[in-house]
């Protein structure tokens, strides 16, 4: 590890805390957490980062010790170099957006590119307790928000991730979804979890925007579409 410092320091803290403050009680039923993009990137002082992104990773890490569900996956976000989602390809500014397939497609700073320390699984996790890490935005022509689904490519179809059915098939009817992005990867996950027939949850205390002023946009949506906002004290 290149920061043994600082990773020490995060996950001494953890260990720390685990005893006192790990949820405790019985496997939520026919569940599943689903962890999306915690990587180094959408920390503050990544290529991509939400605001205070790093404080879910002390209570993430005690969720993930408590082992409460019966699967676990995560999700990385995945990018080639020259990806269609960077501004820099389209030799533009980052936060602008512009027209693509048809579609709104906002323009990101380059960040979790294949293979680079930003696009790790952040390394403060354990993460040898999840069963299943889907890499998405492998595809340079098409950007991926969701768990689920990629966004529009230029057939005008969303592709598959394969989830839903490696949650069908294992029974699964319940999924919570925290991580990173609130307002971009961790909405969309969540409305096409909803999309597929579970029944959604927010950890909204284990998820941060790239910028709060979204936030009552997202409950919002959150809202109409029946997806629970919940904290991990009520699992
Ligand atoms: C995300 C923008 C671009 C996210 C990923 O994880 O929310 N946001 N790529
Ligand atoms: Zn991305």
């Amino acid at each position: 590890m290149s920061e043994p410092i600082n990773i020490a320091t995060e996950a001494s803290t953890v260990t720390e805390h685990t005893p006192a403050e790990a949820p405790t009680g019985q496997v939520v039923r026919n569940s599943a957490l689903i962890i999306v993009d915690v990587q180094p990137d959408f920390m503050p002082g990544g290529a991509l980062a939400c605001a205070e992104g790093g404080a879910i990773l002390p209570e993430l890490a005690q969720l993930l010790a408590a082992d409460r569900f019966a699967h676990v996956v995560a999700t990385q976000d995945w990018h080639p170099p020259g990806h269609i989602s960077f501004a820099s390809t389209h030799h533009k500014v980052p936060f602008e957006a512009l027209e693509l397939y048809g579609h709104h497609q906002t323009l990101w700073p380059d960040h979790c590119i294949q293979n680079s320390e930003g696009a790790a699984l952040h390394p403060s996790l354990d993460w040898r307790r999840v069963d299943a890490i889907i890499r998405k935005g492998t595809d340079a022509r098409i950007d991926s928000y969701s768990a689920f689904r990629n966004n529009i490519g230029p057939d005008g179809q969303r592709p598959s991730t394969g989830l839903a059915g490696w949650l069908h098939e294992r029974g699964v009817e319940s999924v919570y979804i925290c991580g990173l992005a609130r307002d971009v990867c961790v909405l969309w996950t969540a409305e096409d979890a909803a999309a597929a027939g579970f029944r959604t949850h927010v950890l909204w205390s284990l998820t941060r925007p790239v910028t709060f002023d979204t936030d009552e946009a997202t409950r919002s949506t959150l809202e109409r579409l029946g997806i629970a906002i919940v904290d991990t004290a009520s699992l």
